[in-house]
């Protein structure tokens, strides 16, 4: 009889990672809390003689002999305690599928920067010939990829998904950088970082891992650890070359002149790349493939000049880092537009590098009190509040003049007033594109 097994979650992870169970001859139950399903995805379901259930999570979703729960299902769902209560064993995507990941792992996390060193070292490794696929919280399905028989997979995975995971062991793990994020989704600052450092696991695997010289501490001596910054193996970019250094050997990445993208958190973010994909595919070339690469959307991405003001989108600076960095980043008379859904950060920090980077601050969603709150307890002027983004976006501009820039950078996610920050930075763009 083929074994039984329930998904939890009808989202894009999901219905993917539903699709190759069946594909794998389990018979597949899938349980989403939405009322409604999408037409596409039922249809999907039908034919790949599915079933499934929505509106709540009934018994129905423990009558399996496995439970998976897909990328964002916390563990504080209903539908993992009713497993649990009856004994089902409950899996995390990443364990469920880590025995049918072939080719090399390439494993990136991190508060900021990972969907660019995912995006950017897929690329290095496919400009060298290497069939290499970007895949995780980028958007493409981990489980899409799963029984393939890819050269290298370039996974970006997301502390949610990591917080599952005991059995997926990268080649290569890479750390970005850690910084207070999805506070509300992990209780704690301290749990997001264990959660996100699961990356390093099982220790007893070996690997490498590429991390800050701060964050070396955290990985298991089982891994060899890259530490940009100090330290015996280490990535130096401190001159005009970014090298990989050990000790006496040294290789050139780089140059700093060939980097496409701007910014200080884009310089490391290549070196990190540019490490993963030589560390994971010794031999290739790092500093070609570089200079042809185009940065993934949302991210600091440059949308339209009206009447001389520039309008900047990075709408996936969803967490108070995020804004800081792209603040600090693009120089210039700034206007900022903030606000979305709150993750449980703060905004001291951030009302602070508003005063310093921003002439003017536009705040909309439902943080609004809690960011215009911390804008006024930081003295700053003026905080202008938006009803929404087309609101927002009419203030901006009428507030900027040329050679300005307006920042939509929100620190918050966009899910109180969109499906998704690509959603909320399109609305934007389309807004700026009807600016007379
Ligand atoms: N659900 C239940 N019961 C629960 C909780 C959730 O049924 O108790 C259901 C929800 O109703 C929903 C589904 O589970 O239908 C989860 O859908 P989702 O939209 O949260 O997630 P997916 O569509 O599967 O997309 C996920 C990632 N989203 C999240 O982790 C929130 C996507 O990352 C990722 O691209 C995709 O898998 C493919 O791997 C997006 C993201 O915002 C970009 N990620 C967060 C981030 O980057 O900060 C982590």
């Amino acid at each position: 009889m083929s074994e039984k097994i329930t998904i939890i979650g009808a989202g894009v992870s999901g219905r993917a990672l539903a699709l190759y169970a069946a594909r794998r001859g389990a018979d597949v139950f899938v349980t989403d809390s939405r009322a409604e399903l999408p037409e596409e995805t039922r249809a999907a379901f039908d034919a790949a003689d599915i079933s499934w259930e929505c509106g709540a999570h009934t018994p129905l979703c423990c009558e399996s002999d496995l439970v998976v729960v897909s990328s964002g299902v916390p563990e504080s769902s209903p539908a993992v305690a009713m497993a649990r209560e009856k004994n089902i064993p409950v899996l995390g995507e990443l364990d469920y599928l880590a025995p049918d990941l072939h080719g090399k792992l390439i494993a990136i996390t991190g508060t900021n920067g990972k969907t660019t060193c995912t995006a950017l070292t897929a690329h290095i490794l496919r400009e060298n010939g290497v069939d290499a696929v970007a895949c995780g919280n980028i958007g493409e399905p981990l489980a899409a990829h799963a029984g393939k028989g890819h050269g290298a997979l370039v996974m970006e995975l997301s502390s949610f998904q990591l917080h599952w995971n005991t059995r997926l062991a990268p080649d290569v793990a890479v750390l970005t950088n850690l910084a207070p994020d999805h506070i509300d989704w992990h209780g704690s600052y301290e749990n997001y970082i264990a959660d996100k450092c699961r990356i390093f696991l099982p220790a007893q695997s070996g690997g490498y891992a590429v991390v800050h010289e701060a964050d070396a501490p955290r990985v298991p001596k089982e891994r060899q650890t890259v530490s940009l910054g100090q330290g015996d193996f280490r990535l130096d970019i401190s001159g005009e070359k970014v090298c990989l250094r050990q000790g006496e050997l040294k290789r050139l990445l780089f140059r700093k002149s060939a980097l496409p993208l701007i910014g200080t958190h884009n310089l490391e973010n290549a070196a990190m790349s540019a490490a993963a994909a030589v560390l994971a595919c010794p031999g290739i070339d790092t500093e070609k493939p570089l200079t042809s690469f185009k940065a993934p959307r949302h991210r600091c991405e440059k949308v339209a000049v009206k009447n001389g003001v520039l309008y900047v989108d990075d709408s996936k600076g969803t967490n108070v880092a995020a804004a800081v960095t792209a603040l600090r980043c693009i120089p210039g008379r700034k206007a900022v537009i903030l606000g979305g859904q709150g993750k449980g950060e703060t905004y001291e920090e951030l009302a602070r590098v508003v005063k310093e980077q921003a002439f003017a601050a536009i705040v909309i969603g439902s943080e609004a009190p809690a960011i215009c709150a911390a804008l006024e307890a930081a003295g700053y002027a003026p905080v202008i509040r938006a009803g929404g983004m087309e609101e927002a976006v009419a203030k901006a501009a009428e507030v900027s003049r040329a050679g300005d820039t307006v920042l939509l950078s929100p620190a918050c996610t966009s899910w109180d007033m969109y499906k998704n920050y690509k959603e909320r930075g399109e609305h934007f763009a389309a807004l700026v594109g009807k600016l007379s």
